[in-house]
């Protein structure tokens, strides 16, 4: 395959060149895309360096495959463009999510929705994939009526300047913020911006990527999402109301059984999910397996994953590797 990574020298480009090389993906040829000021610098993958080249430069080249994560603005004016020339984007930023002619996929949930002319492909937010990844088994199963959410996202889902604002503020330095306030010793609820009703634009993905891709909207779904300083992953605790009642056990059992999914929940010795650990691995660690005893048919879960890996590139990759399986990806050569 002849694939672009776009975005390549940002965080999420730079895990997907990670886990492109780590699953060893069928690459003919690489091509890595940035910016204009990063045109010309050098990258090495598997040992083999890479100079940088502009967007429209690698549009020419006809990748088979562009794995996109530049931003919602380059993603709106760019995926376009490579797909005209026959290339398959799969794209991270939010541009194409909600939008009624892509699709949004979660491969172990939804893969199979995707066709040859899908040519835009959406990779849902971190936050959401984590969370749906342990939610879909047990929707299938019980039917969910409502989901309360909160969650404990990593700087990292910010970006580099967010990592850096931490490390200045621990070390005393000053430096450019990525946040209104200290993250130092705090917790902020507010991820990315504040929209209607007083959520955030990080709050209303949870909604209304989960109403898509669970392709149900009848789910009542509220959330808040707050930032804490820690770097290995997202965190979640997810209060469930189904609509018939469950086995705790039953419930175990499903999650132990879904791919992609690890049960981590032995309060006896203290073992329960924890971003330190997640940190690096591509699995979706659910813990505090317990019933609501306040309402009946209704359950809490805790959830953490990397969110830069199966939150963003691990998740990109996934689909391209089913693309690729399922013979959906045509050679842009050929258009
Ligand atoms: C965040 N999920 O954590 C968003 C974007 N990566 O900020």
């Amino acid at each position: 395959m002849r694939v672009a990574v776009v975005g390549a020298t940002g965080m999420v480009g730079n895990v997907m060149l990670q886990i492109l090389e780590e699953r060893n993906f069928n690459i003919s040829e690489l091509y890595l895309v940035a910016s204009e000021r990063s045109v010309g610098k050098e990258m090495t993958f598997k040992g083999n360096t890479y100079n940088v080249i502009g967007l429209q430069d690698a549009v020419n080249l006809k990748p088979d495959i562009a794995l996109f994560s530049a931003g919602g603005s380059t993603s709106l004016e760019w995926a376009p463009k490579f797909a005209e020339v026959g290339t398959t984007v799969i794209d991270n930023s939010s541009a194409w999510r909600m939008d009624p002619t892509k699709k949004l996929v979660v491969p172990e949930i939804n893969a199979s929705e995707l066709t040859e002319s899908d040519k835009i492909i959406a990779n849902p937010n971190c936050s959401t994939i984590q969370m749906v990844m342990a939610l879909a088994p047990l929707h299938a199963k019980y039917d969910m009526k409502r989901l309360v959410i909160s969650t404990y996202q990593s700087i990292t889902g910010t970006g580099v300047k967010a990592v850096q604002q931490l490390e200045n503020e621990v070390n005393g330095v000053e430096g450019e913020n990525a946040y209104p306030h200290p993250i130092h010793k705090n917790a902020l609820p507010h991820c990315d911006v504040f929209e209607e009703a007083g959520y955030t634009k990080e709050e209303l993905k949870l909604t209304r990527e989960t109403h898509k891709i669970l392709n149900d909207a009848s789910i009542g779904i509220t959330a808040t999402a707050v930032r804490i300083p820690v770097v290995g992953g997202h965190s979640e605790s997810v209060n469930i109301e189904f609509e018939n009642d469950f086995e705790l056990n039953e419930v175990r059992q499903i999650l132990a059984e879904t791919p992609g999914v690890i049960v981590q929940d032995d309060i006896e010795n203290n073992d329960y999910p924890m971003p330190l650990n997640a940190h690096g691995k591509d699995e979706v660690f659910v813990g505090r397996i317990r019933r609501d005893l306040s309402q009946a048919n209704t359950l809490n879960l805790w959830i953490v994953s990397d969110n830069l890996r199966k939150g963003a590139a691990t998740n990109a990759v996934q689909i391209a590797e089913y693309l690729v399986e399922k013979n959906l990806i045509k050679s842009a050569l050929t258009v």
